[in-house]
């Protein structure tokens, strides 16, 4: 599939849902990934709107607008649909935690569906039931909550496609996930995906997932056997260990050109990957979980991945 070329190389996305959703939190914590808990613990309201960009593989200019949730500011909004115009992907934040505001959360939802709708907006939905905390993974009461929230959104607006995501602040894997999914239509990942997926298939890999160096979880595969448990309890906490890592990588600006840790059975490895594109050098990093025997295949296996997101990333 060829990616369909853009006007230009800026991308829009807009952040809403009622005050206290998390959206801020949520950014601050997909750019900081630690040392963030006392910044967000005291964070204000958000004021109108909070605008920021960042360079996605030093080629896109991600526009970044976060709508302060509060009913003063949703009136605004709903009443000015010029705010929403050009907006590549929109994502719909509920914090899962308080019932109490469902209701309302759908509805300010529903207006902003009709908004959508008018402006022709071409993409999926992106709901984030956020605040969906990892004590929370095996409840089933919040299990029965965004089952109740999914169906009615879905069934309430057939016309509209919706993707939904679990997220949290306690698992910052969550939110880059999450992000991803909008980023992802800038990216030609066939041949990316390929690879990893041959490596999950053929090397014993429990998971093959490819990360940009400011932590957004490019491509992602994993094991089909294992279980939903331990890839909650795992998984994502290796994954959110790696973006960590990376993070730190770059705040105190060092460089490596690989990583090896054992654990019990498993070996974790994350190797560095440097793609020139546009002049511009890119680092990526692609973290595996294997065996102690498969390693050395596994890392042969990557040295010609190198040329496949040489290619992928011009
Ligand atoms: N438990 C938990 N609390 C969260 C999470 N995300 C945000 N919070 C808390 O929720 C509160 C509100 O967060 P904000 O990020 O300010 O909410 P907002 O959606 O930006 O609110 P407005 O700017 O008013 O629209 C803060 O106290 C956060 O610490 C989460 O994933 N889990
Ligand atoms: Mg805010």
């Amino acid at each position: 599939m060829a990616v369909i070329p853009r006007k230009s190389n800026e991308f829009k996305l807009v952040i809403a849902g009622l005050d206290n959703a998390g959206k801020t939190s949520a950014l601050i914590a997909l750019r900081q990934k630690y040392n963030f808990y006392e910044r967000v613990k005291n964070l204000k309201p958000t004021i109108k709107i909070d605008y920021s960009s960042f360079k996605f593989l030093n080629k896109y200019r991600i526009n970044l607008w976060d709508m302060g949730g509060q009913k003063k500011f949703r009136k605004i909004y709903i009443n000015n649909p010029i705010y929403f115009e050009d907006t590549d992907y929109i994502y719909y934040l509920i914090d899962i935690q308080d019932e109490v505001k469902f209701e309302e959360a759908i509805e300010y939802l529903h207006e902003l569906l009709k908004i959508f709708r008018n402006l022709a907006y071409p993409n999926e939905v992106i709901v984030c039931f956020n605040k969906y905390d990892p004590q929370f993974r095996n409840n089933e009461e919040f299990r029965d909550r965004t089952d109740m929230i999914k169906n009615l959104v879905k069934s309430q607006n057939k016309d509209i496609k919706f993707e939904f995501y679990n997220t949290s602040y306690y698992d910052i894997s969550s939110i880059s996930k999450a992000l991803s999914r909008s980023l992802n239509s800038l990216l030609n990942l066939n041949e990316i995906d390929n690879g990893l997926n041959n490596l999950v298939s053929n090397f014993n890999c429990r998971y093959a997932i490819l990360y940009t160096d400011s932590g957004i979880i490019i491509s992602d595969h994993y094991l089909d056997t294992m279980d939903i448990r331990e890839f909650e309890d795992k998984i994502s906490h290796k994954i959110s260990g790696d973006l960590e890592f990376f993070q730190m990588l770059k705040d105190e600006n060092v460089n490596i050109d690989d990583r090896i840790t054992f654990s019990h059975d498993k070996t974790d490895y994350v190797k560095k990957f440097s793609i020139l594109s546009e002049n511009m050098d890119n680092t990526l990093y692609i973290g595996v979980s294997t065996t102690v025997n498969s390693i050395n295949e596994v890392k042969i296996e990557l040295e010609k991945l190198s040329n496949v997101l040489q290619t992928s990333f011009v």
